[in-house]
């Protein structure tokens, strides 16, 4: 006698898994769950392996693979937009739109390869600017999806913002701020902060990635050099910017800086904030231009006005974004394939090429939409996926 327990008998396919099983629920003593599991292994039973379960679920058909890791998306969620985001991936939203892409594929697969079975009559079935117009609006289902995935992945990990601004502005007297704790060290030494440091943080359910980087100047020391390029490349790949700068210093030195900016990749595209820092040192509010943000990091005002801008900024372009967004690094990589399949789809058609030249393209554009649901697999890429999991999931 080791407890008295409850026997919950699931017959198949009414499971998780899809398979017969039987869950124990018994008392919570670690002790009786260790002899529990003892007396079990010892009448034949094994440890299930990491996710072995929602692997079995995904092998007998009850989901498909982008839905299994949404499972996983699931218990690694740490705010609500990621949580909704895979909640929606597992409810099968972005399974169906996938699904409807599979057939619109197969569609166009199947007019084309009825041309090859008739090619020695030298026939064309379909019109072929109709076949061009049904691959370019493939294409550009293919496309809306793949650029939903900045988004998608920033929702998942943290929306990247970079604080930047000379040495001393108070970027780490900000950072430090904005996550309630001392982070960053803070100093009044110039060039204080050389390497980039990370933090993430939540506000109204909304996950932001805030990255502090070196001060914005000309040195002559390798080492500050060197963070300063790295700030060049947080701010690259970052979607908001916070401008820190110092009230107390002229306002043309931000000009000059704002003015340089401009030359980063795409810098254009990003938000940009200027934060006019230390208007505790000033004796009466400073007149700013618009759209920047009068605040102490030393004493904490101001930052409501500046928190409450970035999550505005980021649910305006969340309300642009569509219902299905991707957010799996994985399918990102395989619909880029899709795409370029697709692309040398549309060129034969579109150059009068004979049908076999580019209908393995489209089988290859099927093949790999097919590797995101799972109806083509290794054993390696569900390794892989299904190696992320926990025991028991
Ligand atoms: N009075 C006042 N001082 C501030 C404020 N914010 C920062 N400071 C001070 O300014 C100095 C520089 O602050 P940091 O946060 O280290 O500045 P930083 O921009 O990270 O500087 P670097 O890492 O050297 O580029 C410190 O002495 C801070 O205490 C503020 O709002 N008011
Ligand atoms: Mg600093």
């Amino acid at each position: 006698m080791l407890d008295d327990v409850v026997a919950t008998v699931f017959p198949s396919p009414r499971s998780y898994t899809g398979d017969d099983t039987v869950e124990i629920s018994c008392h919570g003593s670690p002790y009786i769950q260790q002899a529990l599991l003892q007396a079990l292994l010892d009448s034949g039973a094994r440890l299930a392996e990491p996710g072995e379960f929602t692997r079995r679920a995904f092998l007998n058909g009850k989901l498909d693979l982008s839905q299994a890791e949404a499972v996983a998306d699931l218990i690694d969620a740490t705010n609500a937009a990621a949580h909704s985001l895979a909640l929606s991936q597992l409810r099968g939203g972005y399974a169906q739109e996938l699904a409807q892409l599979r057939q619109q594929l197969v569609d166009l697969t199947a007019l084309l390869e009825l041309e090859l079975d008739f090619s020695d009559e030298d026939l064309q079935f379909a019109d072929r600017s109709h076949l061009l117009s049904l691959v370019s609006l493939t294409s550009s289902r293919v496309c809306a999806l793949r650029q939903s995935f900045r988004m998608g992945n920033a929702l998942k990990r943290g929306i990247p913002v970079a604080i930047i601004g000379r040495p001393n502005a108070g970027k780490s007297s900000l950072l430090n701020a904005l996550i309630h704790d001392n982070r960053a060290i803070v100093s009044d030494i110039p060039g204080t902060t050389r390497d980039t440091i990370e933090e993430t943080f939540t506000i109204d359910g909304t996950p932001f990635r805030i990255i502090d980087t070196a001060g914005l100047r000309h040195s002559d020391d390798p080492i500050e050099t060197l963070g300063i390029h790295r700030t060049i490349s947080t701010v690259a790949q970052a979607d908001i910017i916070l401008y820190v700068l110092d009230a107390t210093q002229p306002f043309s030195h931000a000009l000059d800086d704002l003015q340089e900016l401009q030359n980063i990749r795409s810098f254009s595209d990003k938000h940009l904030f200027i934060v006019n820092n230390k208007i505790d040192l000033l004796p009466d509010l400073p007149l700013a231009p618009s759209r920047t943000f009068p605040l102490s990091a030393k004493e904490g005002s101001g930052l409501e006005a500046l928190t409450a801008a970035l999550v505005n900024t980021v649910r305006t372009d969340l309300a642009q974004s569509p219902d299905v967004m991707l957010t799996n690094a994985r399918h990102y990589e395989a619909l880029g394939h899709v795409d370029q399949a697709l692309l040398h789809v549309a060129k034969g058609l579109a150059d009068g090429l004979p049908a076999d030249l580019f209908v393995v393209d489209l089988r290859d554009a099927l093949y790999h939409l097919g590797t995101i649901t799972g109806q083509v697999t290794t054993d390696e890429v569900l390794g892989n996926i299904f190696s992320r999991f926990c025991i028991g999931k």
